[in-house]
């Protein structure tokens, strides 16, 4: 059984395709699964323009939508679901800013990219549009519950 407190919630998390090209998937994951967070759902694809169109909605009216629809379909992504104690939260605070140059060291966007156009990583800016985004990417049979096991196979 999957047992949800209040608190526990999760989030959609992409290492874009210049996070891809740059290998940075590794690093990413790493500090994800280090943090304590649990990996739910996790899978490389290449989106349609429809589906970041989508993504995007809320952004359709801004001068730099086609250009960021084009760069978010230019190679496959990772997409991913995060779950954990205040993980929208948190992971927003891991990825820096929407601007690398205001990331700070530290954060992902900080020590990985300097474009705005080019910032590596995506996350969820809230708990409604984590939900909206997990179930855009991910079918539910795609999305994982299990328990941490402390088996005797774990030393
Ligand atoms: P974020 O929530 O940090 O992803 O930021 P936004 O939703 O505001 O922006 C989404 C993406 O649009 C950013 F990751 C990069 C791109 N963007 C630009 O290319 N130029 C801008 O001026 C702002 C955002």
């Amino acid at each position: 059984a999957c047992v949800f407190l209040t608190q526990i919630s999760r989030t959609f998390i992409a290492v874009k395709p210049d996070g891809v090209q740059r290998k940075l998937v590794g690093e990413i994951v790493r500090r994800f699964e280090k943090k304590g967070f649990k990996l739910v759902g996790l899978k490389l694809l290449q989106a349609s323009e429809d589906l970041l169109r989508e993504h995007y909605w809320d952004l359709r009216s801004k001068p730099f939508f086609s250009r960021l629809v084009t760069y978010m379909s230019s190679g496959p992504v990772v997409a991913m679901v995060w779950q954990g104690l205040d993980v929208v939260k948190t992971a927003r605070k891991m990825l820096g800013e929407t601007n690398p140059a205001d990331s700070l060291p530290g954060t992902i966007r900080g020590d990985y990219c300097v474009e705005v156009g080019r910032n590596v990583i995506h996350g969820s800016d809230s708990v409604a549009s984590a939900q909206k985004e997990i179930s855009l990417w991910f079918c539910q049979n795609e999305l994982q519950c299990w328990e941490n096991s402390s088996s005797h196979w774990i030393y």
